[in-house]
């Protein structure tokens, strides 16, 4: 029997800076899920990157098992991928390290991520700075082909691919040259109460981010206040109709329909009919991811259980790779 052609490598990974929101699940995490089955998959919970703005110490351990509680609970299932926390596996610190001296402090300086999140601050951590190197080395760690994102992570994903290709240049084809993949809607889920940026965990607007983990009640009332326009008219236009064609993207993705078909449904119907439908949809998508949750954060020495034995299986991918990449750089290995 021909063997099968192997899967294509997918690697993302999630900050555990704050609660999950409606973005991640719609823009990256659902995504995640679905393709558990048709690639060799790595997902990680990115504890490191968290640590690249003002965070709590007192609390990131909790907000790391948090976030892994939260991705099984939205579909990702440790038998069909590896599933794992970022600083369990020491071998993406020490590929930042040789990636660093790859990587130039011109292209860093130019990443729009870092001037808008240095912007205004008095000090800003090196660590900021350097985080799309470290998220080079967690992607090029797993000769990973796909890279599930976001289009705020777009950027991070050229500067990756960049380095991955100079690297090999200079010392001998050595790391797969990933590529990005976007979702077809809700890449950018729009916050509700600022339709012109992003839905975020660490920007501070409560009413503005639907928690993937928020009870229906809770759920309807912000989407019912989401800000949308002096019209009347339910259509697609980004700019001139930020709110509602956010409302639209996000009852589009939660119905696995297309915006198109979501704006004639609506069509000639108030705001106040069309937002009572997309928060119905909202929360139809996110009753089992809770209901999931609630049975998983019960038992948390599984859920720490479970991300160790990830952490193992992805360090015995990492660890040749690493090895490959300190020799084509010529580290002297230890006896
Ligand atoms: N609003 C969004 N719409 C669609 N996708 C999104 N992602 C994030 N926000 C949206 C995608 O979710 C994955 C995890 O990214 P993250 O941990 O950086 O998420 P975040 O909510 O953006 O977190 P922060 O801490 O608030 O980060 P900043 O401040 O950097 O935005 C990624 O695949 C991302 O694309």
């Amino acid at each position: 029997m021909v063997p099968a052609p192997p899967m294509p490598r997918v690697f993302s990974g999630i900050k555990p800076s704050g609660e999950m929101h409606l973005g991640n699940y719609l823009g990256a995490v659902r995504q995640w899920a679905a393709q558990q089955d048709d690639h060799d998959a790595l997902y990680c919970v990115v504890d490191l990157h968290a640590m690249t703005e003002p965070f709590d110490a007192a609390g990131l351990g909790a907000a790391t098992r948090q976030t892994g509680t939260a991705l099984l609970a939205a579909g990702l299932d440790p038998a069909r991928c590896i599933l794992f926390v970022q600083s369990h596996v020491a071998a993406h610190t020490e590929l930042t390290w040789i990636l660093n001296c790859v990587a130039t402090f011109g292209e860093l300086r130019r990443m729009t991520q870092f001037k808008e999140k240095g912007k205004g601050q008095e000090s800003v951590s090196v660590g900021l700075f350097d985080y799309p190197v470290l998220m080079a080395a967690d992607i090029l760690l797993y000769d990973t082909d796909e890279v599930p994102v976001g289009d705020d992570q777009r950027q991070h994903l050229e500067l990756t691919r960049d380095v991955a290709a100079r690297f090999n240049h200079r010392f001998g084809d050595t790391l797969v040259v990933p590529k990005a993949t976007v979702p077809p809607v809700a890449a950018r889920v729009m916050d509700l109460q600022d339709p012109t940026s992003k839905m975020s965990k660490s920007i501070d607007s409560p009413q503005g981010t639907v928690l993937m983990l928020d009870p229906p009640d809770v759920v309807m009332k912000k989407i019912k206040a989401a800000v949308t326009d002096s019209g009347t008219d339910v259509r697609y236009d980004p700019a001139g109709k930020p709110g509602v064609s956010n409302l639209l993207e996000i009852y589009a993705a939660a119905t696995d329909g297309d915006v198109a078909e979501a704006a004639a449904e609506f069509d000639g119907q108030g705001y106040g009919a069309f937002k009572g439908a997309v928060a119905d949809a909202v929360i139809a998508l996110l009753g089992p991811v809770r209901e999931r949750y609630a049975a998983l954060a019960a038992d948390p020495g599984e859920v720490d259980r479970q991300l160790e034995q990830g952490a193992e299986k992805a360090r015995a991918i990492a660890g040749p790779v690493l090895e490959r990449a300190r020799r084509a750089v010529g580290l002297l290995p230890p006896v």
